[in-house]
């Protein structure tokens, strides 16, 4: 079986390519990563080389390269997407390109090649923002940064793909993922890898902001799942079930990383910031075993000490990132 997966050289695709590889089972799929190494990609996050693994660096808006690799493909999980809402909002341009023009490439071609099942990885914030309660997968998409609109054209995009040609797509939509191998822009990785290295780290707003929070490792449990066990056409929420608001979840990384609250700065809140997001993931539990089985104190303390021993890692990504910032600023 030869599974193509898109954007695996990011944190969570590599994760689970990773996971796929070390469970050397005989019906283990033979996988092809298809990735733009864009800045959040990088090879430092999959096996040099490995027998089952094909690693082609390319664009999943390129609708011949992904005709010839959707024409060797039986299965397609795909994570391709420009992911951090900041940047959204800098710019959508990319994540219309990418998250909407490059998915329906994707789906394109997997129907001319009759490939499935086909998941696309989506994400809770096309729900929108919630007070009370969580959503279940029948709620309405309410979209409100570019980031998530743009996810939620190709979460409709892909669902009318099964309803329209009866392509075996399944969406999930999950919360905040955490662990290692996270680009340190998002929230976790930026502030650990800032209190590391002495700086301080920037909070949004007055920090009321909530976010539930997933290990990666369970979101692939959640997603190989739905490839192996759940139906065409359906959404399977994924949850992590440990809520926090950004200055909760700030009070444990300073604790983690023996450092106080002087070394917070109350910055600018992000424009249009989400208050809270809250999945209802009583659907992928009761339909196909799902339950997260990371501990959020213990996840999070592992995560912590990966960035602490992993400086090889994160510190190329954050000076290059820094470096393309300073350039694009000089521009304007
Ligand atoms: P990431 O930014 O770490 O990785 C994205 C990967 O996609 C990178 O390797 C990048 O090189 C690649 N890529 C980008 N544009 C491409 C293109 N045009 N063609 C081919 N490859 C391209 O993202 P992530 O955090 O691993 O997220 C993976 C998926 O999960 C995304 O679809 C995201 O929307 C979704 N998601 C993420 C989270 C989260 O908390 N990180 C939560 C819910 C859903
Ligand atoms: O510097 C920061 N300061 C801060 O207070 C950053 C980067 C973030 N924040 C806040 C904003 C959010 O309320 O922390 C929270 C988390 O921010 P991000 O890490 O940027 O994640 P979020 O915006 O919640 O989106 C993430 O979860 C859903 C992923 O980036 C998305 O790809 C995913 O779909």
């Amino acid at each position: 079986m030869n599974l193509l997966v898109t954007g695996a050289a990011g944190f969570i695709g590599s994760t689970y390519v990773r996971g796929l590889l070390a469970a050397d089972t005989p019906d283990a799929p033979h996988i092809t990563v298809l990735d733009k190494l864009t800045y959040a990609g990088t090879l430092t996050n999959l096996p040099a080389s490995h027998p089952r693994l094909t690693f082609v660096q390319g664009d999943i808006c390129d609708a011949e390269l992904v005709d010839r690799l959707m024409a060797e493909a039986d299965q397609v999980v795909h994570f391709a997407a420009e992911s951090h809402v900041d940047r959204s909002i800098d710019g959508a341009g990319a994540f219309v390109r990418t998250n909407v023009v490059g998915t329906q490439t994707l789906l394109d071609a997997a129907l001319r090649h009759g490939v499935g099942p086909f998941v696309h990885v989506s994400t809770d914030e096309v729900y929108g923002s919630i007070e009370t309660g969580s959503w279940p997968e029948s709620h309405p998409l309410q979209p409100n940064s570019p980031y998530s609109a743009s996810k939620a054209s190709s979460d409709l995009l892909a669902l009318a793909f099964h309803r329209t040609h009866g392509l075996d797509v399944r969406v999930t939509r999950c919360s905040n993922n955490y662990g290692p191998h996270q680009f340190p822009e998002k929230v976790i990785p930026l502030f650990v890898s800032n209190l590391l290295d002495g700086k301080n780290v920037p909070l949004y707003g007055d920090g009321s902001n909530v976010r539930d929070w997933l290990h990666v490792e369970d979101h692939c449990q959640g997603i190989d799942l739905v490839r192996t066990g759940g139906r065409a056409g359906e959404v399977y929420n994924i949850g992590g079930g440990t809520e926090l608001s950004n200055k909760e979840l700030t009070g444990l990384l300073l604790e983690a990383c023996g450092a106080d609250w002087d070394r917070v700065d109350r910055v600018a809140d992000r424009k249009g910031h989400d208050q809270r997001y809250s999945v209802d993931w009583s659907k992928i539990h009761d339909e196909l075993g799902y339950t997260p089985k990371h501990d959020f104190t213990s996840g999070l303390a592992d995560t912590v000490a990966w960035y602490r021993d992993n400086r090889d890692w994160w510190e190329p990504l954050k000076e290059r990132a820094a470096l393309e910032s300073r350039k694009e600023q000089e521009k304007h």
